[in-house]
């Protein structure tokens, strides 16, 4: 059974994490696979945004635990090794592509799969589905960007509350508290996602990829830094094709042909 499934339709890059007897826990083949998908989704212009979700009752629940040799006789790990080589690009990887990421968050999101949901640009979750800062249960840190998004998104009490006592957060709290887009009824989730993921696919891609540079660089910088930075994308967004399509739709009252150009 393959652990990613990758699947194309108008646009949309389909991605299932596929390992539901496991939660669709990572192992090293499924960062292998979705690391070829998210660059697949990066070098065709064909696809203009990426759905991501997880097989069976569960989102994502983090690293592997299975797969490593604790025991006291065994050498002690060097969990920067694993960090380094492919949570991290990861993370970096969907943030960096220049395309809308949809999260639909199916079920339990736990450690590292709760924050690489996070990562993502628009995150439904199904009502029954919930969020686990589970590292510190095991004596570590929150990873792939947690520290970085939990305070951005829901301020240090509650970034510091969710880290420390690695309390399931419900799909609808993580809703009040803005730490996701949208909680939906277990039912809708897929087709609220797509809907949103085919939506976008038709919308001005290049915009889209812009807009998401402005806002992931507004956190580190000054409001005469951003004012800069704003300034510069929007010389770019007003060079691309869709901005011309975008302003002849509206005078001409119909409904923009977006190339993604
Ligand atoms: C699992 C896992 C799992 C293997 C459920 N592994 N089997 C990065 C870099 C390097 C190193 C370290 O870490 C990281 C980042 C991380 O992600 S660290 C955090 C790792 N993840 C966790 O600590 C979460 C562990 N899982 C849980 O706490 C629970 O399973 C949650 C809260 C996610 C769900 O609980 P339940 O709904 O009660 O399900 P369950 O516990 O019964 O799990 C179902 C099955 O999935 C079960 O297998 P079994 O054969 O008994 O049915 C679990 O063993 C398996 N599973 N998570 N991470």
């Amino acid at each position: 059974m393959a652990p990613i499934l990758v699947s194309r339709d108008a646009g949309v890059l389909s991605l299932t994490l596929n390992r539901p007897d496991k939660l669709n826990a990572f192992n090293p083949e499924m960062h292998k696979l979705l690391r070829e998908a998210l660059e697949e989704a990066r070098d065709e212009a064909a696809v203009r945004s990426v759905l991501l979700t997880g097989s069976g009752r569960g989102f994502c629940a983090g690293q592997d635990l299975s797969e490593r040799n604790l025991s006291a006789d065994a050498a002690p790990i060097d969990l920067s090794v694993s960090l380094g080589s492919n949570y991290n690009p990861l993370v970096r990887r969907l943030r960096a592509l220049p395309k809308p990421v949809v999260c639909a968050v199916n079920g339990v999101a736990a450690g590292a799969g709760a924050n690489i949901a996070l990562a993502c640009d628009i995150v439904l979750a199904a009502r029954s589905a919930s969020f686990v800062q589970s590292f510190s249960k095991l004596g570590l840190v929150p990873d792939s960007g947690g520290t970085y998004f939990l305070p951005r998104l829901v301020g240090s009490a509650r970034a510091i509350g969710l880290a420390l006592l690695a309390d399931r957060l419900s799909a609808e709290e993580a809703e009040r508290w803005g730490l996701i887009w949208r909680a939906v009824d277990d039912a809708r989730l897929m087709e609220e996602a797509a809907a949103i993921a085919r939506a976008l696919a038709a919308g001005p891609t290049k915009g889209y990829g812009l807009i998401k540079k402005a806002l992931h660089a507004s956190a580190g910088n000054s409001l005469d830094a951003q004012l800069d930075l704003e300034r510069d994308l929007q010389r770019e967004a007003g060079f691309s094709e869709d901005y011309r399509e975008g302003v002849a739709a509206f005078l001409q009252k119909r409904k923009p042909q977006y190339k993604g150009k």
